[in-house]
């Protein structure tokens, strides 16, 4: 009796199972994809987005009025796809804020008003590296579920290279379906006023509103990841990193003079700050207060020797602010492609600062 009641049993479940197709589902940075057939290929569509022709022909376009067009308080240039149904309204759209100068985040835009309030919501993924998110996708934007979804593929990221958009991208794996879903996106597991998503790629503690407990929430600290003690060169690096354009190029006019009690006032992140990342071990630098854009440090120790993540922050790197014979100070700074050389002397009246050479690549 008992083998019959298997048998049966057994057979039922195959049946069952044979009898039922599933799209098998994958997990990508957090979000479920499937596959699809009756998908659109890569470079289907390979010049516009819904409402620009030719981002390169617009260029030429002098009076630049394009750039000032708007949807949902979003550039329309920077839209991938924007879809309205019954009340809700979304866009997916490009923005730079979380990436380094040569690659864009993906970011949603979702209103369930009619558009009247607007959420905005970063998904942590970086076009191209290696999820390709394509505004010719002819699938719904919003689906049955008020998610949003949009066409992907897998490109070839060598996760290592700055300069992998110069080289033609290789489709790994065309007719993806990515959902974008709010519970996802929305998640803030200690209520800072940072998701889950934005905390992974600033490196603070997404379990803790203020990471370096120094007073200030994450979501408003320009820089959340340090609190160390200022020291008397802090105000040297403060003024590079955020005023450089005030410290004079060679002997062109009189140097700057930084008064050595100068001290800092507080400056909060507001919703359009940058984010860049600076190596260093160096409390001169980690101690500073950023006027401009939120800077996340990290030690020697933490970032090792990982590479570079698809699209990671911009890194901005300081060599030691190395002392001369002459009893000055010389600083090197580097961005992505760009430098900068200091001269720094101390005198009674504070740190005179001139700057002494400039490359851009
Ligand atoms: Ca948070
Ligand atoms: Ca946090
Ligand atoms: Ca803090």
């Amino acid at each position: 009796m008992n083998k019959l009641w298997m048998f049966i049993l057994v057979v039922v479940l195959l049946t069952g199972c044979s009898s039922q197709k599933k799209t098998p589902t994958h997990q990508y940075g957090g979000f479920q994809y499937k596959e699809i057939e009756d998908y659109s290929p890569f470079g289907s569509a390979p010049y516009g987005t819904p409402y620009v022709d030719s981002v390169l022909f617009l260029e030429w376009d002098a009076s630049q009025a394009w750039r000032k067009d708007k949807v949902g308080g979003i550039d329309k240039v920077m839209v991938l796809k924007h879809e309205t149904k019954g009340s809700i309204e979304a866009i997916v759209y490009e923005n730079k804020r979380y990436n380094d100068m040569f690659n864009m985040g993906i970011f949603v835009a979702y209103s369930s008003n009619n558009g009247n309030t607007w959420d905005y919501f970063y998904t942590g993924l970086t076009q191209g590296a290696p999820m390709y998110i394509k505004w010719y996708s002819k699938y719904p934007l919003i689906d049955t579920e008020g998610n949003v979804q949009i066409e992907a593929c897998q490109m070839n990221w060598d996760g290592n290279s700055h300069w992998g958009w110069m080289s033609p991208p290789v489709v790994v794996k065309d007719g993806l379906l990515i959902t974008f879903d709010l519970e996802t996106l929305r998640k803030d597991s200690d209520c800072d006023g940072l998701t889950d998503i934005e905390e992974a790629r600033l490196r603070t503690d997404p379990f803790s509103k203020d990471t370096d407990n120094d007073g200030i929430p994450d979501d408003l600290d320009l820089n959340p990841r340090c609190n160390v003690p200022r020291t008397d060169k802090t105000i040297i690096y403060e003024v590079i990193l955020d005023e450089s354009i005030r410290i004079p190029f060679y002997d062109r006019e009189d140097p700057l003079t930084i008064p050595l009690e100068e001290i800092a006032e507080s400056y909060y992140c507001t919703d359009t700050t940058r984010t860049v990342m600076i190596v260093t071990d160096d409390p001169d630098i980690r101690s500073i207060q950023p006027k401009t854009r939120r800077i996340i440090f990290l030690s020697s120790e933490e970032i090792g020797d990982s590479k570079l993540s698809p699209g990671d922050l911009e890194r901005t790197r300081f060599s030691p602010l190395e002392k001369q014979e002459d009893g000055s100070y010389e600083v090197n700074v580097y961005h992505s492609s760009s430098g900068e050389t200091y001269r720094i002397v101390k005198t009674l009246e504070g740190w005179v600062i001139k700057m002494t050479s400039l490359y851009i690549e």
